[in-house]
């Protein structure tokens, strides 16, 4: 068994941050596994073991920078592999044989075979140059996975133009010089191999002394040859023609460089992402896996479902053939109804709601009620707990202004009613309709009483005008007729609280010496948790259910 080092290959000059470490200690890897990815700010590589064997040390750690000749890790390798691999001392890491990275230095001859640059028909200073594919360390053809510019575009020198793809490798193909984007003579999703003419920039002024410069040692930054034939109109109009139109991601400005590893690059084109769309929470904003399953997942959740009745990426109730079990019948609901629907879902999913529950003792108000029984005959009207009610609710609402507010500014600020309007849940044969009662708190009990009668009479012959049902500030949801010992009803949006009403019943209360009988009328709060707290909530119901055991306070 032989120990041998795998360094870090000619990576074009500088330094590259290892971005991902593929291997772990103890690991078996082949020749050309790759053992860690690197990056800089225009290419990420992988780099390969250069020997069959086990991983015995591991020399780098993630978010390192590393020049070449930097150890990777010591690999222990079979007697087969090492005798291949001729074996040198795990010490002498200069004298290592470097892995053949994906990307090598471009050749000054291979650049010279690369298509050659044309001079601008009106030889001035602007020179049209064809941009090749660079050295890409292999005679493989790679994938051209994204076009960052458009024609017309300019770029500044260091601009990515492509980015090509291997197995092992993506990398940013660079502007070699500032200037025009003329053609691009590539499209997305191609197959290109190093000296295949990209697209024709157009220098502006002192971009031929930048062409001129010797070829970049940069692999990534490959330098165009010298031409000076000029570019047909035809064949650039053509090429124009070829050039597909802007994709979202020919959409980014051009150069704004997608910081992603070949692995990530990869998953996001099998994904059919967009990285330009992704935010990077790696390094230096590097797009890492967890950010491409962040984003498929938040897609996901966004995505508006086939069935109206979700809003919030909540999955459809499905459709179900009822006729399959039996005899059906099918009935058109009424438009009321849908409204009804429409509002109470808006205002289920939307407001967070609470529901506080109390029993008030009427027992006192109904012996008061009983008592102006004649006197509402006597005028005509029913008077029922319903304005009493109305009348308690006025001055709590007086006396705890949260309940009439309402949420504005997307919930920056709360808009405080002056005035107390109160709406009422009336049950009708088409629908739910509320009613409101307006300046609740400057109105008798007979005056309610008979506002109460006339509405809910209005809503079941549908004589309700809009401006009937508008303005309210708080709502009262009565079922104290139909029965139930307790609901939790949802807020009237965009109010904040709800009053649910329950059947009055006879009940044993302690009196602090016995149990005695009393009247015993089961409330229910809802309130927007958004804008009413449960201290809010607590004083308002402890206000009410006062106000309703001694009505007397009602009028102070
Ligand atoms: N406990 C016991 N009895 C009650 C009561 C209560 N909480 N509330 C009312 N009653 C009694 C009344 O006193 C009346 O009896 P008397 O004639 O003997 O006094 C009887 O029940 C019928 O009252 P009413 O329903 O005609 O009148 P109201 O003032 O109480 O209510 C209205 C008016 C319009 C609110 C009511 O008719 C109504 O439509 N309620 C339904 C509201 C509703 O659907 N809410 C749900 C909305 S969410 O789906």
């Amino acid at each position: 068994m032989a120990r041998e080092q795998v360094t870090v290959p000619d990576i074009g000059g500088g330094e590259a941050e290892v971005i991902e470490v593929l291997v772990q200690v103890g690991d078996q890897v082949t020749v050309d596994q790759g053992l860690i990815v690197m990056e800089s700010d225009k290419a990420s590589m992988e780099i390969p073991s250069t020997v069959a064997g086990e991983v015995v040390e591991l020399l780098v750690s993630e978010g390192q920078q590393l020049a070449e000749g930097a150890t990777v890790a010591v690999i222990s390798s079979s007697a087969e592999a090492a005798s291949s691999a001729e074996p040198e001392p795990a010490q002498d890491a200069a004298a290592s044989k470097p892995a053949e990275p994906q990307q090598q230095k471009a050749e000054p001859e291979k650049a010279a075979e690369a298509p050659a640059p044309k001079r601008a028909a009106s030889g001035g200073a602007s020179t049209e140059r064809v941009v090749p594919v660079p050295d890409i360390g292999t005679d493989d053809a790679v994938d051209l996975v994204e076009v960052c510019v458009a024609v017309g575009d300019s770029v500044a020198e260091g601009d990515s133009l492509v980015v090509l793809e291997s197995d092992k490798a993506s990398m940013e193909v660079p502007a070699p010089f500032a200037g025009e984007v003329l053609e691009i003579r590539v499209s997305e999703g191609r197959s290109v191999r190093q000296g295949d003419e990209l697209m024709v920039l157009r220098s502006e002024g002192d971009a031929p002394a930048a062409a001129e410069a010797p070829a970049s040692e940069n692999p990534a930054e490959p330098k165009a040859p010298k031409s000076e034939t000029p570019a047909p109109a035809q064949e650039k109009a053509q090429a124009q023609a070829q050039v597909p139109t802007a994709s979202p991601a020919a959409e980014h400005s051009p150069g704004s460089a997608v910081y992603a590893g070949p692995a990530v690059r990869k998953l996001a084109r099998e994904f059919g992402i967009d990285l330009g769309e992704v935010s990077g929470s790696g390094p230096r904003g590097r797009i890492v896996k967890e950010d491409l399953q962040n984003f498929t997942r938040e897609r996901l959740r966004s995505a508006a479902p086939a069935a109206p009745a979700s809003g919030a990426g909540i999955p459809a109730i499905p459709e179900v053939d009822f006729s399959a079990f039996g005899e059906v019948e099918v009935t058109q609901r009424s438009k009321l109804d849908k409204l009804t629907a429409a509002n109470m879902q808006r205002s289920w999913l939307n407001v967070p709601h609470v529901t506080q529950y109390d029993d008030a003792d009427i027992t006192d108000l109904e012996a008061f009620r009983a008592g102006l029984k004649a006197e509402a005959e006597k005028r005509g009207t029913r008077l029922t707990p319903l304005p009493f009610m109305l009348k308690a609710c006025a001055v709590a609402l007086r006396d705890n202004p949260k309940f009439r507010s309402s949420l504005a500014d997307g919930g920056d600020s709360l808009v405080y009613k002056q005035y107390i309007h109160i709406g009422m849940a009336v049950d009708t044969p088409a629908g739910l309709l509320v009613p409101v009662i307006l300046d609740v708190d400057k109105k008798g009990i007979w005056e309610l009483a008979e506002e109460v009668l006339e509405l809910a009479g209005k809503a079941r012959e549908r004589k309700l005008t809009a401006a009937q049902m508008q303005g309210g500030c708080f709502t009262i949801s009565s079922l104290g007729a139909i029965g139930g010992t307790g609901f939790s009803p949802i807020i009237n949006t965009p109010e904040v609280g709800i009053l649910g009403v329950s059947r009055a019943r006879m009940a044993p209360v302690w009196d602090g010496e016995a149990f005695v009988p009393r009247q015993l009328l089961p409330l229910a709060l809802s309130y927007d948790h958004r804008v009413v707290n449960g201290g809010d909530a607590g004083r308002f119901m402890t206000q009410l259910v006062a106000l309703l055991g001694d009505i007397r306070s009602i009028i102070l």
